[in-house]
């Protein structure tokens, strides 16, 4: 097995949990809508993209909408979600997480986010993380979602690191999917330690030293 060179975070559900501010945001749209959107239904929406979101959303109601409606929707549970990111400050990292990249910064492990989210810089800087990492690959600069490698190929790149010699933190199925498709090893957390493809399980961050 290769030696472990880097390390690639999803950032929300592994770093930080924002879950709740998307539940928010999306609840406003649903009930515009007239759909009954619970905190269950929220769960299905971790680590999928912003449209595929919507489509989510949208599949648990009767409402047809063109492609033009859904974008001004997308963009205004957007402008929603990014509001309530003000409420974000550095306490809102998840346990153990300074102390964690820190250690592992010290033991010479290069690392990475690769997140489906296009505000992954934003909330790395609301919670003090944002120069934590090597290199940052996100929805800003991918043009396919997970389950698709891609985020994690092009932080893989970014780190200047062969696939083989990185391993990914995530929360989400399709994420632990995406880093088997990239040919990483996979470290699953909360939802995703469900998932039968990921090569190791952890409760909490912290639990990384214990890997790598
Ligand atoms: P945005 P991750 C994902 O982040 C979230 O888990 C998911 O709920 C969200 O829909 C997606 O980012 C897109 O976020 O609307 O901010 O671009 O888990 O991949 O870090
Ligand atoms: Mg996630």
């Amino acid at each position: 097995m290769s030696k472990i060179k880097g390390i690639i975070y999803d950032l929300d559900g592994v770093l930080v949990h924002t879950d709740n501010l998307h539940f928010e945001a999306w609840s406003g749209i649903a009930e515009r809508l007239g759909i009954t959107f619970t905190a269950e239904d929220n769960n299905r929406l971790r680590g999928v993209s912003r449209m595929e979101s919507l489509d989510i959303l949208l599949s648990l109601g009767p409402v047809e909408l063109s492609a033009e409606e859904k974008l001004t929707l997308a963009t205004e549970k957007n402008d929603e979600y990014v509001r309530l990111l003000d409420r974000l400050t550095p306490g809102d990292a998840d346990p153990g997480v300074v102390e964690t990249l820190e250690v592992l910064w010290q033991w010479g492990i290069k690392q990475a986010i690769g997140s489906s989210s296009k505000n992954a810089v934003p909330i790395l800087k609301r919670i003090g993380l944002l120069d934590a990492f090597d290199a940052i690959a996100d929805g800003t600069t991918i043009s396919a979602s997970k389950p698709d490698p891609e985020v994690f190929l092009q932080a893989a790149e970014k780190l200047g690191l062969a696939p083989a010699d990185c391993i990914v933190v995530e929360d989400a199925f399709a994420g632990v999917d995406a880093a088997i498709a990239a040919g990483m090893r996979c470290v699953a957390i909360g939802d995703a330690t469900a998932h039968e493809g990921a090569t190791w399980t952890i409760q909490a961050l912290p639990e990384l030293l214990n890997v790598v």
